[in-house]
């Protein structure tokens, strides 16, 4: 057939969709007006160039992985998983000290990565998660939470040299991420200190021969997002990573956007991963068959290395099967950790194999068959991607570690609406609605304060809008107060004492010493300068109350998702 093109470009295009066999979008075209094409052109382009291999590599790939779909290929064939060799950091021991002591200058040699594409659609969030506030007591939001404490390290191991924080954003967060940086000055670190990288969506794939899907009525292929794994691609795209590592950085950390405990937990995982020379050091917590986290294995497979991973928990079972399953302890824990998507890279080792690789990642497809014949989707499908598949790159794992940590110390994220968390509680999973992460929180601070030696007394678990919380008091503690247990121990000093209803925020660098807290005080120090509060006693009882919402309250989403208020804050002492 003749046909009309309106430029070369189009006709590169027209040349390249005919060797991917897409006759369907061929016929589209010539329907459409030139301004039209020439859009159509521009999203080839772009499609084709984020992508690496381009448009080719992405058809390729997703024909081999739809053909092994549709075939059962068990990725997992031939494997035989074992329980991963595990470091153990306990923050009830003495080797705390030791393993932060060693972690925590890293700190000043490490650059940071929030990975922040991913839209709170579990949560019935409508905006972006990191906006979130994480407490109702102070409503500091996560992004400013992270931003806060990479400026408390950054204040105490490398004053004279910013550490570097990237986003990666996609097209539903990025807007949005940028206003609330912009719409509070970057919460206090200095703009060209923060990278945003945005990842890019993938083709939507009609059916197994792997033909992309149109928008109906439009010129334009649908897209959909590629996954987390996408970090990899636009650290090496975007050069930062061989800046880090010119600059002589010996650590990235990435973590994701709602899981606030794991900065306390920081200085001790690059102890491990300084003391053990790891190259990679997955963090991970116990974890109990059926909860929805990945695990962590060694695979051992047949003419090759052993690989130390994470496989998602959909894929378990097949994984398992033929293995004998897996055992549990007498408390119910697996013997295969839960990956909590905290990854620390050691830079030159993690340079050079991205500088090899290109930062392309293995992929996964997962269609959702309309019938057994395995040949029509639901919906389109797309080739994902997890950043905690880089081990795959590797040929030598001997260097990927394993890092153990109660789950009370490092993570809870805040994933799931009010209605699913009560489901989860029921049936003996984590809740991990945004309440459970802010009580987490609370019980974590008022458990570092015990552990520094104040006497921070527990109460009977509250319930709020059906999901069962820890009885504590509301503890904020700001990262300026403290980074390291060692740190936070020299700021408690003769007898502090926190009744279970209380609330108490520490914003600073403050040293308590003889208080007595029986209600609400906010104590601030101003930046850079030590404050002692000595012979303090609140009590009198102005406690802050969570107050449950009514269903058809309009009060803002942030608080409906929790399913309650904080009342008389006002009535809070501030000293
Ligand atoms: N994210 C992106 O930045 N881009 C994307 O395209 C997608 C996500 P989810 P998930 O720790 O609880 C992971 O959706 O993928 C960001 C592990 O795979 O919250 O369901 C997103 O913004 C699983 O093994 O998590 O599950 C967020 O910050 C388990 O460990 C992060 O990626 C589980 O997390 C994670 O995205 C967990």
């Amino acid at each position: 057939m003749e046909f009309n093109y309106i430029n070369d470009d189009e006709k590169l295009f027209h040349d390249l969709l005919g060797r991917l066999e897409q006759t369907h979008i061929l016929e589209e075209i010539p329907k459409h007006s030139t301004e039209e094409r020439q859009a159509f052109v521009e999203q080839l382009k772009k499609l084709n160039t984020t992508y690496p291999g381009g448009l080719q590599a992405y058809f390729e790939r997703a024909r081999k992985l739809l053909k092994e779909s549709a075939e059962d290929v068990n990725p997992y064939e031939g494997f035989v998983p074992k329980p991963p060799p595990t470091e153990n950091i306990d923050f009830r021991s003495q080797t705390i000290d030791e393993l932060e002591e060693i972690g925590a200058p890293e700190l000043g040699n490490t650059a940071f990565v929030l990975v922040a594409g991913g839209l709170g659609e579990r949560l019935g969030y409508d905006g972006i998660k990191v906006e979130i506030p994480i407490d109702l007591i102070t409503e500091t939001c996560f992004l400013k939470y992270y931003v806060r404490y990479i400026l408390a390290y950054q204040r105490r191991y490398s004053p004279s040299r910013p550490i570097p924080l990237a986003i990666m954003v996609s097209d539903d967060t990025h807007a949005l991420t940028l206003k609330l940086l912009e719409g509070n000055n970057y919460f206090g670190m200095p703009k060209e200190q923060i990278t945003i990288m945005k990842q890019e969506k993938v083709p939507a794939l009609l059916d197994n021969d792997a033909h992309f899907a149109l928008v109906p009525g439009k010129l334009e292929i649908e897209t959909k997002p590629h996954g987390h794994g996408d970090v990899h691609t636009l650290l090496y795209q975007s050069q930062l990573i061989s800046k880090w590592a010119s600059e002589g950085r010996k650590y990235v950390v990435f973590f994701q956007d709602t899981n606030p405990l794991i900065f306390r937990s920081l200085p001790a995982i690059l102890g491990v991963s300084k003391k053990r020379n790891f190259e990679i050091n997955s963090v991970v917590v116990p974890r109990k068959p059926g909860e929805a986290v990945g695990a962590l294995c060694t695979l051992e497979r047949p003419n090759a290395a052993p690989l130390t991973i994470n496989v998602e928990y959909n894929q378990l079972s097949s994984l398992f099967k033929g293995s004998g399953g897996e055992k549990v302890d007498e408390q119910g824990f697996s013997t295969f950790p839960g990956n909590i998507n905290c990854l620390v890279f050691s830079v030159p080792e993690f340079a050079q194999t991205l500088e090899h690789t290109q930062g392309s990642i293995s992929e996964f497809i997962n269609p959702k068959y309309a019938d057994a014949t395995k040949t029509k989707f639901k919906s389109p499908t797309r080739l994902e991607c997890m950043m905690q598949d880089y081990p795959k790159l590797l040929k030598d794992c001997a260097r990927v570690g394993v890092t153990q940590i109660g789950k009370e110390f490092c993570f809870s994220a805040c994933k799931n609406d009010l209605q699913s968390a009560v489901t989860k509680v029921k049936s003996g999973l984590p809740a991990e609605s945004s309440s459970s992460c802010e009580f987490d929180l609370y019980q974590l601070n008022a458990e570092i304060l015990r552990l520094a030696g104040a006497n921070v007394q527990k109460g009977e678990p509250v319930t709020h809008a059906g999901v069962i919380l820890p009885g504590v008091p509301k503890v904020v503690l700001m990262p300026e107060f403290g980074v390291t247990l060692k740190e936070i121990r020299n700021k408690i000093k003769g007898n502090v004492t926190i009744t279970p209803q209380s609330t108490v925020v520490l914003d600073g660098d403050i040293v308590l010493e003889n208080v007595n807290i029986d209600g609400s005080v906010f104590i601030f120090a101003e930046p850079g300068k030590q404050r002692e509060v000595k012979d303090l006693n609140v009590t009198g009882k102005n406690y802050i109350q969570l107050q449950d919402l009514e269903a058809n309250t309009d009060e803002p989403t942030y608080k409906k998702i929790r399913g309650y208020t904080a009342a008389n804050r006002e009535q809070a002492t501030y000293v």
